[in-house]
């Protein structure tokens, strides 16, 4: 597997009572991202976090904050989410209604703007606006809870996206996002993500096991 394929850990899957905690425990094992799961009970079937938790988390950890928000609408929280403390921040195609603007107001504010795909929809969704992204997520999942299984299907999608980013003259990540363990990490990566998303398999086992999760994740 790559060297520079980047580990995202999902903190859904941490101990929510102990999550700064959880966060320097993640960032010394070797995570490259800390991703954030933002859910709103309307766009996905689940609630999780806001961003009075992302600012509290902040201090605790330097590694990048990949903040994920599965939002509709989703513009009234960018200032918010940006002003907490996200490096990355990462919006639904399908949440609407403006998506142009609303990865314009992420640059505005200076940070980077990912956009995600839900499995059902084509990466063509995301074509219009390749000029704009720093990230690309392919959910391999239907977003809304950890722990549900990969959904070969996307692989497809990662090998399209894969070839467009790269006759782009910029960087931008290709993250996958849900179901990922040793093995479907390196389908994906095979397909051409560089950076994994991993709640389940990377907080298996608690604090001791991390960093042998994330190597394994890895390739390692
Ligand atoms: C999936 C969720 C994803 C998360 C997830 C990955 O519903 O919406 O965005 O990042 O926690 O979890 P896992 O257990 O599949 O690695
Ligand atoms: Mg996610």
């Amino acid at each position: 597997m790559a060297e520079s394929v980047l580990i995202a850990p999902s903190i859904l899957s941490a101990d929510f009572a102990r999550l700064g905690e959880e966060v320097r425990a993640i960032d010394a094992a070797g995570a490259d991202y800390i991703h954030i799961d933002v859910m709103d009970g309307h766009f996905v079937p689940n609630l999780t976090i806001g961003p009075e938790v992302v600012k509290a988390l902040r201090p605790h950890s330097d590694k990048v904050f990949d903040v994920h928000l599965m939002v509709a609408p989703v513009d009234p929280f960018i200032d918010a989410f940006a002003e907490a403390g996200a490096d990355i921040v990462t919006v639904h195609a399908e949440a609407g209604p403006h998506l142009h603007r609303t990865l314009q107001r992420i640059a505005d504010l200076g940070r980077k703007a990912g956009v995600s795909l839900n499995p059902g929809t084509p990466a063509a969704a995301v074509e219009p606006v390749l000029d704009m992204v720093d990230l690309i997520l392919v959910m391999s999942v239907n977003p809304g809870f950890g722990g549900q299984s990969f959904i070969e299907s996307q692989l497809d999608k990662i090998r399209m996206l894969r070839d467009w980013i790269d006759a782009q003259s910029r960087p931008i990540d290709l993250e996958v996002d849900g179901g990922i363990n040793a093995d479907t990490a390196r389908q994906a990566v095979s397909a051409g993500a560089n950076v994994l998303v991993a709640g389940t398999s990377t907080f298996a086992g608690g604090p001791d096991r991390y960093a042998e999760n994330i190597r394994r994740l890895r390739g390692g």
